[in-house]
């Protein structure tokens, strides 16, 4: 039996994954993950270490590490990459003047060979905010059509009113359980491209005016 498949049939018994969430401070991290969670979310700090949450998704045990973005905290990134299933990288959609910052973290994170396999899900938050960029604009912003290393996806949201969150989630763990326990049947090949969906509430599709759907 070979280490893939030893390794595959032990995931497949604890049916867990890893899931890291990271992004530039006031992003909207905690936000989101405890909006996940049912909690309150109207007083929130920025954190200063770590989080840990655990969400159940379709049967998926999803153990989520929420890291702190100001820029001192960034070098400790590294040391939650290890055993890495997927990457959530959530962006501030309203936050023009420093998506630069952003996509420039973000390639750093991807050249990570501890993080190589990862699944990347592009959170594109506070969709609510009056001009916040739409999805193509953060897709070209932060040149993710350049990725060819990871299998990603950007997906709008709003951690205010919970709008896209479960359809996010849902993309990720249909993902990572085709990679990782059903990659026999789902043929995922990194490198093949990513995706553009909108999934944004009709009263933000009616704000954007907007398509509302690409597949890149
Ligand atoms: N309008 C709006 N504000 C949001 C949304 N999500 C988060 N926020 C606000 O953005 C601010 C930052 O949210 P956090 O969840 O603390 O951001 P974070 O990414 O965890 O930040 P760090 O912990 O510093 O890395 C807070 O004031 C939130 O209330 C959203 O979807 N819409
Ligand atoms: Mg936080």
């Amino acid at each position: 039996m070979g280490l893939l498949t030893i390794i595959r049939k032990n995931k497949a018994k604890s049916k867990e994954m890893r899931v890291l969430f990271l992004g530039l401070d006031n992003a909207g991290k905690t936000t989101i993950l405890k909006k996940l969670n049912g909690e309150d979310i109207s007083d929130i700090s920025p954190t200063l270490g770590f989080n840990i949450k655990t969400l159940i998704r379709d049967g998926y045990t999803l153990n989520i590490w929420d890291v702190g973005g100001q820029r001192t905290l960034r070098p400790y990134w590294r040391n939650y990459f290890e055993s890495t299933d997927a990457v959530v990288w959530v962006v501030d959609s309203s936050d023009r003047m420093r998506m630069d910052d952003c996509r420039q973290e973000l390639s750093g994170l991807l050249q990570e060979e501890r993080l190589a396999g990862a699944t990347l899900l592009v959170f594109a938050n506070k969709q609510d905010l009056e001009g916040s960029m739409s999805l193509e604009q953060i897709r070209d912003a932060l040149q993710l059509q350049s990725i060819v290393s990871h299998r990603w996806i950007v997906h709008p949201c709003s951690a205010f009113t919970g709008s896209g969150l479960e359809d996010g989630m849902t993309w990720l763990v249909e993902e990572v359980a085709g990679r990782l326990y059903w990659s026999g049947l789902t043929a995922i090949t990194a490198g093949n491209g990513g995706e553009v969906t909108s999934t944004r509430s009709d009263e933000d599709k009616t704000r954007a005016g907007e398509q509302t759907s690409l597949v890149a």
